[in-house]
């Protein structure tokens, strides 16, 4: 009994169908659909590159397979004596270099003559003919000026030219009414201040729409790269030094970046949000986000705030208005607020949250915090005090 197994043919074509139907099936992020105009002016650079791009491509392409498709008509419809191999040797052999190099006679002399698909274009009999074949013939020069100068410098202008004004399109210029937000690469997070707001949270960054906003990138431990691509280019975030993004959403809606500098294990899955929302929406979060955590009002949750505070969480975390201040990890004052945990990579789920308690590098490999051995009863309290925390 033997199972067919598909062709190489088929298991491509299998595979493009599929990424093809779930491209279609969700249209939620297409990072090709700029939502600011400095997202808009890299989209337009990267449009007219390919196009540019392609049709030299289109235009060599063609240049290459005329000859290619002429030679081969003219061997295979020689008729009476046309064939190369047919010419009197001296003609053929007067027009070749090769002629020069080797030996008269030689071996390899006669060989090079007699191959036709070799030697046709160039050592042709007809002496016309090889005028035109030489590259001293007009039409030629014509074509390597034209072809081989003029238009690569033109087209070099034109993209330099153009990447000019989308260089300085999308340079960081300060602007009023901006909105600052600091933001640190971590590995595998990011850490998002609001210095002006005394806000602090993590890996979703709110923003209004129509506003200016001002990044600035710095790192905590290795280079890291910056990319929401719907708004703004990749920018390193380099130790020692501070970069600046600025940009103006122009829609609404959740942005998906991503760590685009390889930064260690669980770079991949070092994701970022941007979520841009109505100025009285960005507004409301704002406030929340000031107030300091909540404090636990049930047995259970004084009993999870305890655990949190004495297995080791609050070495790492901090949690606004509790003892717990640390800066290694994630903010979790307002922990509930997130929809993804782990930099994007799980949802905020109290399944998930216990998943990253208990295993946090099958949650993420790589991630530095470390698993924390709690029986069952303090586990369920420490949850149900994180899920006080909105
Ligand atoms: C050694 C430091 C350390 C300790 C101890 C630690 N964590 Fe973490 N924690 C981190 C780091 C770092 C991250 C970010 C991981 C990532 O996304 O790559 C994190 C992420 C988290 C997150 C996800 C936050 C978010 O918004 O993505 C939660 C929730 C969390 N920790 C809870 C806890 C709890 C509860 C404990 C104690 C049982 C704990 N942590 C102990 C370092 C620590
Ligand atoms: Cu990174």
């Amino acid at each position: 009994m033997t199972a067919r197994s598909p062709g190489p043919i088929t298991s491509a074509l299998a595979l493009a169908l599929a990424a093809g139907a779930a491209a279609c099936a969700e249209p939620r992020d297409r990072i090709t659909d700029p939502a600011s105009p400095q997202a808009a002016a890299i989209d337009g650079l990267w449009t007219l590159s390919l196009v540019l791009g392609v049709t030299v491509w289109v235009v060599v392409m063609a240049l290459l397979a005329v000859p290619v498709w002429r030679s081969s008509r003219r061997r295979g419809g020689g008729a009476g004596g046309a064939e190369p191999s047919d010419a009197p040797t001296g003609a053929v052999a007067a027009n070749t270099p090769a002629d020069r190099t080797v030996p008269r006679g030689g071996a390899a002399a006669e060989h090079r003559v007699r191959d036709p698909g070799l030697d046709e274009p160039l050592a042709t009999a007809d002496p016309r003919r090889a005028r035109e074949a030489g590259a001293d013939h007009p039409a030629r020069r014509r074509l390597v000026w034209i072809g081989g100068v003029i238009t690569p410098a033109v087209i070099l202008v034109v993209l330099l030219v153009a990447s000019g004004r989308v260089g300085a399109m999308t340079a960081h210029v300060e602007r009023d009414g901006e909105l600052v937000i600091d933001v640190v690469g971590h590995m595998f997070w990011w850490e998002v201040h609001y210095p002006d707001e005394g806000v602090t949270t993590a890996n979703e960054i709110h923003v209004p729409v129509d506003r200016p906003v001002r990044l600035n990138l710095t790192t905590e431990d290795v280079v890291h790269s910056f990319w929401i691509p719907r708004v703004h280019g990749k920018i390193d975030m380099i130790p020692g030094r501070e970069n600046v993004l600025t940009f103006e959403p122009t829609r609404t809606g959740r942005f998906r970046g991503q760590c685009a500098e390889y930064c260690g294990i669980a770079h991949a899955q070092m994701v970022a949000f941007l979520e841009v929302q109505p100025p009285d929406e960005f507004d409301a979060w704002l406030e929340a986000q000031r107030r300091d955590a909540v404090e636990p009002d049930t047995p259970r949750t004084v009993e999870g705030q305890r655990v949190f505070l004495e297995a080791g969480c609050a070495s790492c975390h901090a949690v606004r208005g509790t003892a717990a201040v640390a800066g290694v990890g994630p903010d979790l004052t307002h922990l509930m607020s997130r929809q993804t945990i782990a930099a994007g990579i799980a949802e905020n789920r109290r399944g998930e949250l216990e998943r990253l308690i208990v295993d946090p590098w099958g949650v993420k490999p790589g991630n530095p915090m470390p698993p924390t051995p709690l029986d069952d009863d303090e586990l369920t309290a420490l949850l149900d005090y994180l899920e006080t925390l909105q």
